[in-house]
């Protein structure tokens, strides 16, 4: 039968037996007429996914009832948010927007008290906040709340539900969007249904893959990356309580869950639709390249991913509307970008722009970021790039290695000086970083450390070194410049805007010490934030350039919903871009050396029908003569608007 006649038949049958009547005729309507807008796509992609299940059309049905009850229970309040958001579906593009990433026990002492605190992301410009994950998960080792025990339920050192609920609901007042993790490729091993499948309930123990011995988990190792090879080798942890094998691509206590179950897929939505009905704005979809596995591949990325995120999206769609799925693809810039579009990933961490700032800040060469970035930002213009220098996690150098041949450059070796750069092992080197996940068979390894540190400022505080200091602070102002202008949601890295360096303290603890990425993610305490205040300092330089440049940003639209385009220069020090939206054009210049430099003047000739251009940042004037080079100096930034 076809398709689209086939789902039709379906929702009939589902309408039939739903007890639509539960809701108010209003929302009879509203829900209806959603379901009608979007269950066939979602139809189509369980059909695609489960085709050999008997029992999908069972589970579409449940699956629907459980849509009908979340809706259900979404507030007044967030249901008039969905009308708001559908309303300007473009949120996320406007040049107001400035995100924050941050973990609640390391800026406050738990939810109540943040909530105490949001003033201070208010004054910074703050209208989008990633609180780290904060469910309960297992006390000591949890990776950092990645494993997850209960959805529903928040971690009791950090509050609970109301308090978060509560927390929402302040933040929404100060016009500042709560963004959540949903970590969905795996539970902890302490989630009820773990516990249920370790106690050989069949039902649970489909919820996870189980093997009774190493054969296939063998096979399926054969293709798969070691993502945290310092802690345990392999993707696979023997439980020695039921003599079985359980699939672990992170952590031994993380189980990966099985989605070739559409039990697990409608059991998920749940807790999906029950975070969304928390009041966030948007989701992180953590570690979304790795929840589909087919033997014989690298199971990262594979198609059936993809139509799973899109039908998660579509049961957003349906009951919660307003929230917007950010993609955490930290992998080949061809697979990041396959997870951006409209009905799959709305919001994407842009991975490639974070490793090439600081592959350019390392070469003080620009020809690589160039060179990618000319073909590989532009995205589909109703989705939004999440641009940010650091995060909770450690660097990967995810570039294209045909795009690094392009300029002459050896991927693999040229992971290598990167790694040996970013971990002080390079002789002239400005960064302090420690290295993390090191794998011995391959040399693969990837890059900790604080934003600050790895731009200089500790070794040059270290050394007292005026000159060092002053070269830090102007390459962590470039960073952050770049991330607030090149167009997308500059994503600041909590403690970055106060120049925190790393954290060494989780050396001395049992179960943070394997774990480097605990060096960038310094506890942030009230004596740091007075001394960014404090005229005259360090840090005060960062933050007040900062403040500055995120003023700069939210009063000109040209750094909202806009075009990007990459210029092309002769420089190879120089990084340069054109905004571009109806009635504005910006361009914006980059010095990525710590010398001077002269620029040609050709990459102005967007502006050429003007004489003179203000540069934003310093408020200089810039006659526009093309038979002039111009001189940046060293780490100089430029965002010229013509007069
Ligand atoms: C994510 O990252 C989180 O950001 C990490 O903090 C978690 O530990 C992990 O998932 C497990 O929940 O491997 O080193 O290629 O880079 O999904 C970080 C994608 C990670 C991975 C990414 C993962």
């Amino acid at each position: 039968m076809n398709l689209k006649l086939e789902s039709q038949r379906s929702l009939n049958r589902i309408l039939n037996r739903l007890d639509i009547e539960q809701l108010s005729k209003v929302d009879q309507r509203l829900f209806k007429k959603r379901l009608e807008q979007h269950f066939p796509s979602l139809f189509e992609n369980l059909v695609e996914i489960y085709q050999s299940r008997y029992d999908l059309h069972y589970q579409i049905e449940q699956l629907v009832s459980a849509l009908l009850a979340s809706f259900k229970q979404r507030s007044r309040a967030l249901k008039n948010r969905d009308k708001k958001r559908l309303a300007n579906p473009l949120w996320h593009q406007s040049e107001k927007m400035l995100g924050m990433a941050c973990y609640v026990d390391l800026v406050a002492k738990d939810l109540d008290d943040l909530a105490t605190k949001v003033d201070y992301y208010q004054d910074l410009g703050i209208t989008y906040l990633h609180l780290m994950p904060l469910y309960k998960s297992p006390e000591g080792d949890s990776d950092g709340g990645y494993a997850v025990s209960d959805y529903r339920c928040v971690n009791p050192e950090l509050g609970t539900i109301k308090s978060l609920n509560n927390l929402a609901k302040i933040l929404d007042k100060a016009g500042i969007s709560l963004v959540l993790d949903f970590v969905f490729n795996h539970t902890s091993d302490e989630h009820d249904w773990a516990v249920k499948a370790r106690q050989g309930e069949l039902d649970y123990c489909d919820y996870y893959y189980f093997f009774d011995d190493k054969t296939i988990p063998n096979q399926y190792e054969n293709h798969l990356r070691e993502i945290f090879p310092q802690v345990r080798r392999g993707s696979f942890t023997y439980l020695e309580d039921i003599d079985r094998w359980v699939w672990t691509t992170f952590n031994s206590f993380q189980w990966d869950l099985n989605y070739s179950n559409p039990s697990v897929f409608n059991a998920i939505v749940g807790e999906m639709l029950f975070l969304a009905n928390l009041g966030c704005d948007a989701l992180r979809l953590d570690a979304l390249a790795f929840i589909w596995k087919d033997m014989g591949t690298d199971c990262e990325n594979r198609p059936k991913a993809h139509l799973l995120i899109q039908a998660f999206n579509t049961c957003l769609k349906i009951a919660a509307p307003s929230v917007v799925f950010k993609s955490e693809a930290i992998v080949h810039p061809d697979e990041v970008a396959k997870y951006i579009k409209p009905e799959e990933c709305q919001l994407s961490y842009n991975p490639l722009l974070m490793a090439l700032i600081w592959n350019s800040l390392a070469t003080r060469k620009t020809r690589l970021l160039n060179q990618s970035l000319s073909h590989r930002f532009e995205i589909d213009e109703n989705c939004t790039w999440v641009n940010y220098a650091r995060c909770h996690d450690d660097i990967g150098w995810t570039f294209d290695d045909a795009d690094a041949g392009r300029v002459g450059i050896n991927g693999y070796d040229h992971r290598l000086f990167l790694n040996q750069f970013y971990t002080g092992q390079f002789e002239g080197s400005f960064a302090s970083g420690m290295g993390f996940g090191y794998n011995p068979e391959n040399g693969d390894c990837r890059v900790c450390g604080s934003l600050a540190s790895l731009a200089g400022l500790e070794q040059g505080l270290a050394e007292n070194d005026a000159h060092l200091i002053e070269n830090a602070i102007a390459r962590i102002l470039l960073i952050h410049h770049i991330l607030l202008s090149i167009g997308g949601i500059p994503l600041l890295y909590a403690g970055d805007e106060l120049a925190m360096l790393n954290d060494y303290r989780f050396l001395e603890d049992e179960h943070k010490k394997h774990d480097a990425r605990w060096v960038n993610r310094p506890l942030i305490e009230a004596k740091h934030i007075k001394q960014a205040h404090q005229s005259g300092t360090v840090q005060n330089k960062v933050w007040g350039g900062l403040k500055h440049a995120i003023s700069l940003r939210k009063h000109y639209a040209v750094f909202g919903q806009a075009k990007t385009q990459i210029l092309p220069t002769t420089n190879p020090h120089i990084f340069a871009y054109q905004r571009q939206n109806e009635s504005d054009m910006a361009i914006c210049i980059y010095n990525f050396s710590e010398h001077s430099q002269q620029v040609i003047p050709d990459i102005l000739v967007g502006l050429s029908q003007f004489e003179q251009t203000t540069d934003l940042i310093s408020g200089d004037k810039l006659a526009i003569q093309f038979n002039h080079n111009f001189e940046m100096a060293p780490y100089q930034s430029l965002w010229l608007l013509a007069d």
